[in-house]
C-alpha cells in the first residue's frame, strides 16, 4: 500500500485521502461491524422486502437513450439454442432437459448502484495548472478507468473497443458486500406525485415531521413514488409524465450538499432516475459547473455511492404503517470486474 496520495491538490470539501491514499470505498468504509450490528438490531419481525424493479423496466430507451433493455437469449452450441434442450441429443441414455441463457445488459438501465468510476470531473489534481479527467481519490481517466483506445486495455484482456475500470470498479463494492443500517425518508407522503426539487430546508422539515434520525454510516433511502409511475406505464415510459413526476433532491442546493457531507451518510438511494433532478441546470447563462452536482459531490468528492431506480414502495408503505424508518439493508452489486455500475437486488429486513 502506498503512503503518498496520487494527487497534489484535492477538491475543496472532498474526503480524498481521509480513508487512505489508495482507498476505493469512500464512505462505504463506515459500514463497520458495529454498523452491521445496528442494522441487525432493527430486525424485529423477520420480514424481508426486495428492493429491485424488474430489470426490464422502465422499458424501451426513452428515459436514457444510451441505455437499452436487457436482451435475453439462449446460449448456443453450433447453432443449437440451449432452450428446452434434451441432453439425449448428446447421449441417448440422458433424460435431462436443459435451459441455459445469456444476457446483453446495460448495467445502469434499471435498479442500480453507481460507482465512483461512473462520474468524475475535470480537476487539476496535479496542481500544474492544467485540469485533467479525474475520479474519486485522484484515480485517473485512461490510467485507472479505461475506455476504447486506451493502451492498457490489453492488460485486462479487453479488446480495443472495450472499457474497464482498473480502479473504482464495482467489484470493490461487491467485496465490501454493502450491508448496514438503512434509513428511509418518505418524500412521497409529503409531496405526492408532483415534481418538486427538495433542498435542505424542506428535507429538514420532513425529517423533523416524521421523526427520522440519520446517523453517521447510515445508508439513506428516499421513497418518491417515481418507480410506481414507471411500473404503471407497463414498459412504455411516457417522458412527458416522467419529466414532471415526483420529488428529486435539489443538487444545486449548497446547503443540501453540505448536509450530505456533515451527516456522514454512507450511501444515498432513491426510487427515481438520478436521485437528484437531471438536468440540474434550468437557466441560461449559468456559471460553469457540473450537470449533476449531487453526483459530483457524492461520487467524485465524498465517495458516497448512489443507488437509483430502486423499488421502495412496499418497504415505505410497511414502515409508515408501523411508524418506523430503520431496517437492515443488504445490497451487494454484481462482482463484475471492471464495471462502473451494476444492477442490485437489495433486501431490506425489518
Ligand atoms: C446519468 O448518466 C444521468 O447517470 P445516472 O444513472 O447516475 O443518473
Amino acid at each position: 500500500m502506498s503512503t503518498s496520495t496520487r494527487w497534489k491538490k484535492r477538491p475543496e470539501g472532498s474526503t480524498w485521502g481521509d480513508f487512505g491514499p489508495d482507498d476505493q470505498l469512500g464512505r462505504l468504509n463506515l459500514l463497520t461491524p458495529e454498523k452491521v450490528k445496528q442494522g441487525v438490531a432493527e430486525v424485529k419481525e423477520g420480514l424481508a422486502f426486495g428492493l429491485s424493479l424488474p430489470l426490464d423496466y422502465p422499458g424501451g430507451a426513452k428515459l436514457n437513450p444510451r441505455r437499452k433493455p436487457p436482451d435475453l437469449r439462449p446460449t448456443d452450441l453450433s447453432g443449437d439454442p440451449f432452450m428446452n434442450m434434451p441432453l439425449r441429443r448428446f447421449d441417448k441414455r440422458n433424460t435431462d432437459v436443459v435451459c441455459d441463457d445469456q444476457v446483453n445488459i446495460t448495467l445502469q438501465y434499471s435498479t442500480q448502484w453507481d460507482t465512483f468510476a461512473h462520474v468524475g470531473s475535470w480537476f487539476d489534481a496535479d496542481g500544474d495548472g492544467e485540469p485533467e479527467k479525474v475520479y474519486y481519490n485522484g484515480f485517473r481517466a485512461h490510467e485507472d478507468v479505461l475506455g476504447p483506445g486506451d493502451l492498457k486495455l490489453a492488460s485486462c484482456g479487453c479488446g480495443e473497443g472495450g472499457s474497464y475500470a482498473l480502479k473504482l470498479g464495482v467489484e470493490t463494492f461487491a467485496v465490501k458486500a454493502i450491508q448496514g443500517r438503512g434509513v428511509l425518508v418518505n418524500l412521497h407522503a409529503h409531496i405526492g406525485n408532483t415534481r418538486e426539487r427538495v433542498g435542505y430546508e424542506q428535507l429538514m422539515r420532513i425529517l423533523d415531521a416524521d421523526k427520522v434520525a440519520v446517523e453517521k454510516g447510515d445508508m439513506l433511502l428516499f421513497y418518491t413514488g417515481f418507480a410506481d409511475v414507471i411500473l404503471s406505464m407497463n414498459k412504455g415510459p411516457d417522458m412527458k409524465v416522467l419529466n414532471n413526476a415526483c420529488a428529486t433532491l435539489d443538487g444545486r442546493d449548497e446547503k443540501l450538499l453540505q448536509w450530505v457531507t456533515d451527516s456522514g451518510v454512507a450511501a444515498l438511494i432513491a426510487d427515481n432516475y438520478a436521485v437528484e433532478a437531471y438536468p440540474a441546470r434550468d437557466t441560461e447563462g449559468d456559471a460553469e459547473r457540473a450537470a449533476l452536482p449531487l453526483h459530483e459531490h457524492c461520487l467524485f468528492k465524498l465517495g458516497v455511492p448512489l443507488g437509483e431506480l430502486w423499488f421502495l414502495t412496499d418497504l415505505a408503505t410497511w414502515l409508515r404503517a408501523h411508524n418506523r424508518s430503520r431496517f437492515l439493508l443488504t445490497a451487494p452489486p454484481l462482482r463484475l470486474p471492471g464495471a462502473v455500475g451494476s444492477p442490485v437486488t437489495a433486501v431490506a429486513t425489518v
